[in-house]
């Protein structure tokens, strides 16, 4: 099957309320008008592509002079890719072994999905991967890990639950070097609000690595949920702010009307969406790259 209507598949519910609007929209215009641009930017807006990245791409629609409604969504397609590519960045590790990942998140954003995901691609691509248990919060964190680096074939570094996050890491990383690992990869926790603060965790973790490994970590990325729509935007800030965030992995856009988010992420925050996950099984992860994301999402249902 072609790889471009397996993701437009996979994004059926953000094609139906972006494109499925904009269509019905000028369908029902003869002309375009300044009614129509007002109802286009709303639609835009309840897709989640937030108010000023709508006006923004509405305020194209107008300097490109369009008079016919099928010209408007060639506009619209023009202005969204070239937001989407503004940023546009692909996960290139370094060969310094091992090249070090660090994924960050709030609870339930797929971390640990993604970790299982990535590691199987870095398999596939004859890399050797080895996972730190660094979310040692909950005993059912590191089985999930573990599952998910049997099915990957990755070592997976743990202590006991309730152990130093930073000593797995420190372990992990050690472990890596004796095994000539290529990547390591660091799962963290997720909740905000305890008592290990969990930006103090995670800064800690990043020390520990500039530390013992100088130049690591090599990526930071911040997984988002595309089913929290603008939410996304205020983890973004406050994880780029406290810890720096390298890259952005957008997870569940399969499930979710939402999708619309990645442009306000690509235009607001300014840091690259470098994977998009659309899915639960351990293929769902895919570089993200702007051009196969704007057609599949236009193209035809
Ligand atoms: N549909 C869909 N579900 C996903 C995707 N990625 C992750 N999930 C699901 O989201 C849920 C949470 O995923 P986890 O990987 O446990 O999330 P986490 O960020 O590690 O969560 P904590 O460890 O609690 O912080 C699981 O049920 C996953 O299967 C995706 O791309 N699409
Ligand atoms: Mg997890």
């Amino acid at each position: 099957m072609n790889f471009f209507t397996k993701l437009g598949n996979k994004l059926t519910r953000t094609k139906d309320k972006l494109i499925g609007t904009i269509d019905t929209l000028l369908s029902g215009w003869k002309k375009v008008d300044p009614a129509l641009l007002e109802e286009l930017e709303e639609a835009l807006i309840s897709a989640d592509i937030g108010a000023l990245t709508s006006e923004k791409l509405i305020g194209k629609v107008k300097k490109d002079k369009v008079n016919e409604p099928e010209a408007v969504k060639t506009s619209l397609k023009e202005g969204i890719l070239s937001i989407l590519s503004q940023h546009e960045g692909r996960l290139i590790l370094p060969d310094a072994r091992p090249a070090v990942v660090v994924i960050i998140g709030v609870n339930g954003t797929g971390k640990t999905t993604t970790i299982g995901k990535l590691s199987e691609k870095l398999r596939r691509e004859g890399k050797r991967v080895i996972i730190a248990a660094a979310d040692t919060f909950r005993a059912a964190a590191v089985e999930q890990l573990v599952i998910w680096g049997e099915r990957s074939g990755a070592v997976v570094i743990r202590h006991t639950s309730g152990a130093d996050p930073g000593a797995v890491v420190f372990d992990a990383l050690a472990a890596a070097r004796t095994r000539g690992a290529d990547v390591l990869i660091v799962d963290t926790a997720g909740r905000l609000h305890t008592k290990v603060n969990l930006m103090e965790e995670l800064k800690k973790i990043r020390r520990i690595l500039e530390r013992e490994h100088p130049g690591s970590p090599h990526e930071v990325l911040l997984v988002l949920d595309a089913t929290t729509g603008q939410n996304a935007l205020v983890q973004a800030r406050l994880f780029n702010r406290d810890i720096g965030v390298t890259g952005i992995i957008l997870t569940k856009l399969d499930g979710t009307a939402k999708g619309g988010i990645i442009l306000s992420i690509m235009d607001e925050i300014e840091i690259p969406v470098k994977m998009i996950g659309v899915g639960e099984g351990i293929e769902d992860l895919r570089d993200f790259d702007a051009r196969e994301f704007v057609d599949a999402l236009f193209e035809p249902a």
